[in-house]
């Protein structure tokens, strides 16, 4: 029996036309600058997201990080919000490799940061304080929902920070899916910032990879701070194949991903016991909890639907997490509602 993976959008395979596509792959040694494919992937993506150039990296963590590194110096301070990924899930990267300080506020339920919040969280010029060079922020917002943040608002907290003479980094890990759910071209959304990290191997479906980018400086001072992280990579264009078929074919289809996470949210708020979170899915992430009456855990409930080969990402002790994605079809949606039905 095939299993139905909500766990994240992670968990997407390759398809078919990637595997073709990274078979007949042209290649090169890419620490060289000498792999066809990586360039034309760089290349491509910067087109996209509307910046000077861009630096294809083994993964979303080292992209920030990488990307972080290369704008702040050791002891320097870096805003982002309590919920953020780069703050929870990048194992302390920023700190433990670059000695970077973070200043963690809270984050709104739709994962902006309140810009007041933000301009009361930049240090004065004391010798006592670290040095505050950096704002990131996450688009979409994966803790906060899975929500987009408008251009608007990247707009007034680039002009912030902008105006305090700090950078804004955005972790655009699902950017393409800000820009689908909100019907504007990516490239709008990142305008105001001076980098962007997004990944292949989400929603997008490739294997491996995300792409920083930015001015050809920053993406030049980037490019060490890939070496130094052991991210130089050879004969990439293998894996930038894959990449290259993501942004071709896979950018437009993920409104169906958004579809069906609303089906689903349906579907699971229509069974007394499971409670939605407000104002959501808003694109491909659907969070609920367990109401009181329920006498399991999570992970209880999350078990008994793997016995079913339906598997949830369990956020908290009566929280659920569930991603829809490019293998996740219409029947898989009205099988998992009907799975809780009957597990609940
Ligand atoms: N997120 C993963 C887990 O690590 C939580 C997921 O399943 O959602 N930025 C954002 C906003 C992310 O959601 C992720 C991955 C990353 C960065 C890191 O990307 P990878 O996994 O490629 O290092």
């Amino acid at each position: 029996m095939e299993t139905i993976d909500l766990r994240s959008d992670t968990v997407t395979r390759p398809t078919p036309q990637m595997r073709q596509a990274m078979a007949q792959s042209e290649v090169g040694d890419d620490v060289y600058g000498e792999d066809p494919t990586v360039n034309r992937l760089e290349n491509m993506a910067a087109d996209l997201l509307g910046k000077e150039t861009g630096l294809f990296v083994p993964s979303g963590t080292m992209g920030n990080l990488a990307a972080i590194l290369a704008h702040c110096q050791r002891g320097d301070e870096v805003i982002l919000g309590k919920q953020a990924h780069t703050y929870l899930f990048e194992a302390g990267g920023i700190s433990a490799l670059g000695g970077i300080h973070s200043c963690q506020i809270p984050n709104q339920p739709d994962g902006t940061l309140d810009l007041e919040h933000v301009r009361l969280a930049i240090r004065p010029d004391d010798p006592h304080c670290p040095i505050t060079r950096l704002v990131a922020l996450e688009n979409t917002h994966n803790r906060c929902g899975g929500t987009p943040l408008t251009v608007e608002y990247t707009f007034a907290l680039a002009e912030l920070a902008h105006h305090y003479g700090l950078q804004l980094h955005i972790d655009g890990a699902r950017i393409f899916n800000a820009a689908v759910a909100l019907g504007i071209p990516a490239r709008q959304l990142v305008e105001s910032a001076d980098s962007v990290t997004f990944c292949l191997s989400k929603g997008l479906c490739a294997p491996v990879g995300s792409v920083i980018c930015g001015s050809a400086g920053f993406i030049h001072r980037a490019r060490y701070m890939r070496k130094q992280l052991g991210g130089g990579m050879r004969q990439a264009g293998v894996l930038a194949a894959a990449g290259i078929v993501a942004l071709e074919t896979m950018i437009d289809r993920l409104v169906d991903d958004h579809n069906r996470a609303r089906r689903l949210a349906t579907g699971l708020a229509a069974i007394p016991g499971l409670i939605l979170d407000p104002g959501t899915p808003q694109t491909n992430m659907v969070f609920l909890e367990l109401a009181e009456e329920i006498g399991m855990s999570s992970s209880q409930v999350a078990a008994r639907l793997a016995e079913r080969n339906v598997l949830v990402g369990v956020t908290g002790p009566r929280r659920f997490r569930l991603v829809t994605h490019y293998w996740i079809d219409d029947n898989n949606i009205e099988f998992t509602i009907a799975s809780f039905r009957r597990v609940i």
